[in-house]
């Protein structure tokens, strides 16, 4: 049985409703798993929410709940965005689930042996959950030192727990990473993991907290006095959940873990040390890391804790509030605006420019004339034969559009999003060149039917691949152009993308509304 395509999503926390960044690893990892799907391939995607911890107790207090109470509330903001935005996950997991923290327990259990309990003095960083050494702040000395990755205070730490070596498993990890090139991309992170290794490795990293200072955590089971480690049990939920789901080895390991790069340390190193203590061997590790870029408000990242978050609901329900399919324009926003591991400026202009170019003048340009054509010179049913003359053009188009799937692919193993989407967008232009070239109305006019339904039944493939393709991107633009060309269901395999011709019977178009209104309507509206 082929193995089943584990893609996961980082546990986000619900210490504030999530932001513009967190749509975007879901929005990617949706799209790649309903890219696997259409391949025919079996797919589990994983994604919830980081519910311990010091952060979430504060913002908890701050909002006068109790931590549970709390993050119940907030977790349905994310369950909603994702409903929102078409995110289809296959479990959502809590890290208050009985069962995760059941999984979390019997780990540290089985790892009671290789754990050392010593007092740690060091730093640490609430808003990350993140603990550094002195030797990791380098040149940073004094008593006020700042987080090396989000730049804000940090507070001493002097605390007696228990401790997973790390060092002593450095060697290990250089060697894993030196043989598998693909473990952690794209290759600028790659390279930053690798002179990350070059550096000797905190000793050990504290994996719990004292009771007394943070009581919100999963029980260690050995000392009634501490708690877990947020980021310890969070990143076990990626081996738990298969685990207790009974499936662990149909999706075990995981294909493709996407993160940002804020938490590369954490995934790329604290994570296969984990495993490789817990026993797993190097086949066993997860195969891929993929960190992204972050979306900025100017200099600065968009984050919870800065303040300068946009809200993609008020994005999707507001902004584009005139658009039908208002999620899918920010999906394609988002994932070709910017390259995939590049960081990105997050813009309403830029929002509305992609939509006002690449979608209304392009591809809703393209599907309304063809449609409005077939309407008009073929009463309103598909034309089925190629037509005489011109092969030439007719080929080149063929060729490009056919060529589309492979490319697709291509770009998509390298999880390039916006070079994939590139593809399909040169082919909407190419297709519209078409028109031009081909003056559908002046062959009408001069009374050249056979090859006035020929240009239609090129057009009319070029549709339905182009609807077939933008599936995993946009799953309900990509739906309603199916349906507009009066195909039945929705896109269901990619490889019937490359088949030309793929309409095989002379069906009648459905109704065929303006797939983006103009942008007048959204300023007005
Ligand atoms: O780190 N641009 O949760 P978190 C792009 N609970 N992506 C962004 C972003 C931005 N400005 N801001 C956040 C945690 N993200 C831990 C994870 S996993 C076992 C535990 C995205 O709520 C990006 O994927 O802070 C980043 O890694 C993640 O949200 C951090 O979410």
């Amino acid at each position: 049985m082929p193995k089943t395509i584990y893609i996961t999503t980082p546990l986000y926390y619900v210490n504030a409703a999530p932001h513009i960044g967190h749509s975007y690893t879901s929005v990617a990892a949706d799209c790649l798993a309903r890219y696997h799907r259409l391949r025919g391939e079996e797919v589990f995607l994983l994604t919830g929410t980081d519910e311990h911890g010091q952060k979430i107790a504060q913002a908890a207090a701050a909002a006068g709940k109790a931590p549970q109470a709390f993050a119940d509330e907030v977790v349905e903001r994310f369950r909603e965005l994702w409903s929102l935005l078409g995110i289809r996950y296959d479990y959502f997991i809590r890290t208050t689930e009985p069962r995760h923290e059941q999984a979390v327990r019997e780990v540290l259990t089985q790892l009671r042996g290789t754990l050392k309990q010593a007092t740690y003095q060091g730093w640490y960083c609430t808003p990350d959950e993140t603990f550094w050494t002195q030797e990791e702040l380098g040149h940073q000395s004094g008593s006020s030192p700042t987080c090396p990755s989000c730049q804000r205070p940090l507070e001493p730490t002097n605390e007696e727990g228990w401790y997973l070596p790390l060092r002593a498993n450095q060697r290990w990890l250089q060697a894993f990473v030196a043989e598998h090139p693909t473990f952690v991309q794209p290759e600028t992170r790659y390279n930053e993991l690798n002179s990350l290794l070059e550096q000797p490795l905190p000793e050990y990293l504290c994996i719990t907290r004292p009771k007394s200072r943070v009581s919100w955590g999963i029980a260690a089971p050995f000392s009634p006095n501490h708690v877990v480690y947020v980021w310890f049990d969070a990143l076990l939920n990626y081996i738990t959940v298969p685990k207790f789901l009974g499936r662990a080895q149909e999706l075990w390991p995981a294909d493709v873990h996407f993160i940002g790069k804020d938490i590369l340390r954490h995934h790329a190193v604290y994570w296969p040390i984990m495993l490789h203590e817990m026993g797993l061997s190097d086949a066993q590790m997860p195969r891929r890391i993929f960190a992204h870029g972050w979306w900025k408000i100017g200099e600065q990242k968009m984050s919870k804790s800065l303040g300068n978050i946009v809200d993609p609901t008020i994005v999707v329900t507001q902004l584009l509030k005139d658009q039908p399919y208002a999620a899918d324009v920010y999906r394609y926003f988002l994932l070709r605006e910017v390259p995939f591991g590049q960081d990105g400026l997050f813009s309403e202009e830029a929002l509305v420019k992609r939509l006002t170019t690449d979608l209304g003048n392009d591809l809703g340009n393209l599907v309304n004339r063809t449609l409005s054509m077939i309407d008009r010179y073929c009463a309103s049913r598909l034309p089925l034969a190629a037509g005489p003359g011109c092969a030439v053009d007719d080929e080149s188009l063929r060729s490009l559009a056919t060529a589309v799937p492979a490319a697709l692919e291509q770009a998509l193993s390298e999880l390039n999003f916006s070079s994939a989407l590139e593809t399909i967008m040169r082919l909407v232009t190419e297709a519209n060149q078409y028109i031009e070239s081909q003056a559908p109305w002046s062959l009408a006019k001069a009374g050249h039917t056979a090859r006035l339904h020929g240009v239609l039944h090129v057009l009319a493939e070029v549709l339905r691949i182009v609807a077939i393709v933008l599936q995993p991107f946009m799953p309900s633009v990509s739906a309603a152009i199916w349906q507009q060309l009066g195909l039945e269901g929705v896109p269901q395999r990619l490889s019937d993308a490359a088949r030309w011709p793929g309409i095989s019977d002379s069906r009648a178009l459905a109704a065929h509304p303006v797939l983006f209104p103009r942008m007048e309507a959204i300023k007005t509206g």
